[in-house]
């Protein structure tokens, strides 16, 4: 008999499916959050005999590491396959088996990592629509499919949401036992599509709602989702880079996720701070009360960013014209290029920073003065009064 304890992510459910391919019936599986894994491997120290324990895509405390230790010593049978890199330190452990990253470089998955393990002990033989359902996990949870442009790796997390756990796993066994490949069917497809319009205006709503807030070294950019976290981090993040990370705050599941774009920034770091984990680009944590006075109280009063306009045709990102900003107190900030530098003029004071490039000075003015692009009316309006000034100084 076998027992998967799982993440229920679509990472950790798809361990859930090979295992069941591989075992049928011989094995039972469950799914946990974060923190609900703790409980189950104490009940299963306690209740179960003659079972092999898998766990995937999750790590435990360190009372459980301890004790799990002490059962494999005492003849127990268990292997812990996960790739989250605060999980590294469990291969010490003749049963922990934690790889971030393949002899290839690539960033791996839970579900990569343990189709791997069925393979090499005859559990599963390799087929062509498995080998294709694996590698869209791993491109989906590792976020490699925005690169690579695999539309059909979001979508398969996608259909996860959509549908229960259980019939999501029943689907997807059914679909790999009996094709060729790894398709969406027709009705699949469809609502995909509908899916996908509605995630896009869901963070087109979220984008109106974000604040910044500085917490230690790092500019945070704050808002409350319940859902689409992965989308919206990304999304908020490409949207406002110079932000160093998007916090989502779920306050009814008393959860935050961490994301970011930057490579200089590891958000399992800034979650480790509040006693939580994840991967370099993705993390979280359960709210606790430092991170709901940083995150929740002391951004309550803030108003919400302002974004660029959009449909400007003279005030332009890196014009040779200037770039003209607006804050929120009516200020006018210009970011203007003198001979090799970009420079700031603030309500036609210069500030003495200068920079090297446009972008250092525009996360310059968005991270102190929190500026928007202004409209062309308003660029316009300026450089009339300007030239009348100078007409006058004449
Ligand atoms: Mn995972």
């Amino acid at each position: 008999m076998y027992k998967l304890l799982s993440h229920n992510d679509l990472d950790g459910v798809s361990c859930g499916i090979l295992a069941k391919l591989a075992f049928g019936n011989n094995v039972r599986v469950r799914y946990n959050s974060i923190g609900s894994l703790n409980k189950e491997v104490e009940w299963f120290l306690e209740n179960e005999k003659d079972v092999f324990l898998f766990i995937t895509d999750l790590s435990v405390n360190e009372k459980n590491e301890n004790r799990l230790e002490e059962y494999y010593k005492q003849g127990g049978k268990l292997q812990l396959i996960d790739h989250h890199q605060t999980a590294l330190s469990f291969n010490k452990y003749e049963w922990g088996h934690v790889t971030v990253e393949d002899e290839e470089g690539r960033l791996t998955s839970a579900t990569a990592l343990f189709y791997e393990y069925l393979l090499k002990h005859k559990f599963l033989e390799s087929s062509e629509a498995v080998n294709e359902f694996v590698e869209l996990v791993r491109q989906y949870d590792t976020w490699e499919w925005e690169k690579n442009n695999n539309e059909k790796a979001q979508r398969l997390n996608s259909l996860f949401f959509l549908v229960s756990i259980e019939e999501f796993e029943e689907v997807m066994l059914e679909r790999l036992q009996s094709n060729e490949h790894f398709f969406f069917d027709e009705f699949e497809e469809k609502i995909l599509d509908m899916e996908e319009d509605k995630i896009e205006r869901y963070i087109r709503r979220k984008r109106r709602e974000l604040v910044q807030r500085k917490v230690g070294e790092l500019y945070a950019g704050v808002v409350y989702a319940e859902s689409y976290h992965s989308e919206l981090g990304n999304q908020l993040g490409k949207e406002y880079p110079h932000l160093d990370y998007i916090a989502i705050l779920n306050i009814g599941g008393r959860r935050m996720g961490f994301r970011t774009i930057h490579d200089h920034i590891d958000v399992s770091e800034v979650a480790a701070r509040f006693d939580g984990g994840g991967h370099a680009k993705a993390a979280g944590c359960t709210m606790n009360d430092l991170a709901f006075r940083l995150f929740v109280e002391e951004t309550f009063e803030l108003d919400p960013l302002h974004e660029d306009a959009k449909r400007n045709r003279f005030n332009l990102k890196e014009s040779s014209f200037g770039t003209l900003y607006k804050t929120k107190s009516d200020d006018i900030l210009f970011i203007i290029q003198v001979e090799e530098n970009w420079v700031i003029e603030k309500d036609n004071v210069r500030l003495e920073q200068q920079f090297s490039n446009f972008r250092q000075a525009e996360m310059y003015i968005k991270r102190n003065f929190q500026a928007w692009v202004a409209k062309d009316e308003v660029f316009v309006q300026y450089l009339m009064n300007e030239v009348k000034k100078r007409k006058r100084e004449e």
